[in-house]
């Protein structure tokens, strides 16, 4: 089992890209997923319920917002360390990841890019140490992969806006302290507003009953006849590349956390076709097992080698949307197919949650839809290439 033991796998010695730092960090992340995650989340996902308590301490090891300024209270990282983090956290449980982040880039990005001071001073602190928990609304009961169409609207009314409209499947929304709106003003442009917890009018419902991600609340934002006080307009950015841009760190993100799930699951398989013997020998003997892994394999590497570069693009501020989508739809339908086949190579187990495979993959459905579609990161490269948008 060259390379593929360690705990995690690593065939093309990647770690060689790495410095000092990055793998400190990745074995301290690593470290506190097996304590913290891993022996109780079946539990969470079977009882469809979120480890919330584990909020402070994702702040605690500089999990939330770990690329945001030191001076706001946050680590201040490179982007390989925190695709390191997602992925350790995503190799645990995607929820884990989903929260961790939501909380580093749809919320603390968009204050640290386009918030004032003042908003900078008083949210992020808190947000970086877990204090408060963050949410981000885009996507609405009509409008999800055309968020441009959204229907949330706010008026000025002199002293404060008046918010209506509702977002639909957002991460976090029922425990939020803080939501990022993205409303249209009266001229019809697309700002983000903070919209804070308590304000009258203002709601977020659970949505229950999924069968992904059950480790995760989601839920809804419902905003009727909401006074958001004007200092809370996040004042340096208007249109929809303001959440479009939030939107390309997190997919960022996705494009490592996926190969944590996806390490997991072929982990898991290996050991498994190595112990489980029909026909008097292990199932490993078998071509069409050897297949499987063997292909599981080149596609994780490559997999690893494409959120590598792309990590090295974001720290030199040279990655383009479109390498980004690419990679978040690459690495998570790469990490959903060796779900698939680490599954089957555990025949019945393979559905048990005594072993990793099952959860990965049905979180995984989720991830291959939210971030953008599967087809959606289709068509933003198809655009990239030919100039043409098919979107319409
Ligand atoms: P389009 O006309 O192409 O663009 C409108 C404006 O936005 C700019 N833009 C971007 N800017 C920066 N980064 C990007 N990735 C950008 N994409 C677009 C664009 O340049 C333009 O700017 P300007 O100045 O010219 O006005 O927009 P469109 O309406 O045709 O839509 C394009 C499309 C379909 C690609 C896009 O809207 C899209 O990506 N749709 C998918 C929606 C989506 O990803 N939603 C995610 C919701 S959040 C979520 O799922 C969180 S899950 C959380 C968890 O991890 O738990
Ligand atoms: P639709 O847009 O209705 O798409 C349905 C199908 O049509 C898809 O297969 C899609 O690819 C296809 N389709 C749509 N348009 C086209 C086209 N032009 N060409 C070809 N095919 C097309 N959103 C947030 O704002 N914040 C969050 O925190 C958040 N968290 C989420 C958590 C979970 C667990 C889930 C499942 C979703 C979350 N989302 C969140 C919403 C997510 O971003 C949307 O579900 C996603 O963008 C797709 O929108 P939709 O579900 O409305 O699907």
């Amino acid at each position: 089992m060259k390379n593929i033991e360690n705990g995690f796998i690593d065939y093309f010695n990647i770690d060689e890209l790495l410095t000092e730092e990055h793998l400190l960090i990745r074995k301290s992340v690593r470290d506190w997923v097996n304590i913290n995650v891993l022996p109780d989340i079946d539990k969470y996902n079977h009882e469809h319920e979120s480890p919330v308590h584990l909020i402070k301490k994702l702040g605690d090891i500089g999990a939330l917002g770990p690329f945001i300024s030191e001076k706001y209270g946050a680590p201040g990282m490179d982007y390989i360390s925190y695709g390191l983090i997602m992925q350790e956290l995503e190799r645990g449980d995607t929820a884990i990841r989903s929260t961790a982040s939501v909380q580093s880039s749809l919320v603390m990005y968009p204050i640290q890019a386009f918030g004032s001071e003042t908003q900078k001073q008083k949210f992020l602190p808190k947000l970086a140490k877990g204090e408060i928990v963050g949410a981000f609304g885009l996507t609405e009961p009509n409008h999800g992969s055309d968020p441009g169409s959204m229907e949330t609207k706010f008026v000025d009314k002199g002293d404060h806006y008046l918010l209506n409209g509702a977002k639909m499947w957002i991460t976090n929304s029922p425990i939020a302290d803080i939501a990022i709106v993205w409303a249209k003003n009266e001229e019809g442009v697309v700002k983000g507003l903070i919209v804070e917890k308590g304000l009258e009018g203002f709601t977020a419902p659970e949505t229950k009953n999924k069968w992904s991600l059950r480790a995760s609340i989601t839920g809804e934002l419902v905003f009727d006849n909401v006074k958001v006080p004007k200092e809370n307009l996040l004042p340096n950015v208007k249109g929809l590349k303001g959440p479009m841009m939030c939107l390309n760190s997190a997919r960022y993100g996705i494009a490592w956390g996926a190969l944590g799930a996806a390490a997991d699951c072929l982990q898991t398989a290996v050991k498994y076709s190595m112990e489980r013997k029909q026909f008097n020998v292990p199932i490993a003997s078998f071509q069409l097992t050897q297949k499987k892994i063997a292909e599981m394999l080149t596609e994780l590497t490559s997999a690893q080698l494409m959120a590598w570069r792309l990590g090295k693009l974001m720290n030199d501020n040279k990655a383009t949307p479109s390498q980004i989508s690419m990679a978040k739809r690459n690495n998570v339908f790469m990490a959903l197919k060796i779900a698939r086949e680490s599954r089957q190579i555990l025949g019945a187990m393979g559905i048990s949650g005594d072993y990793p495979i099952m959860r990965h993959m049905m979180n995984l459905e989720s991830v291959i839809t939210y971030e953008g579609t599967h087809d959606i990161h289709l068509l933003i490269t198809g655009f990239d290439v030919t100039g043409i948008p098919a979107f319409k």
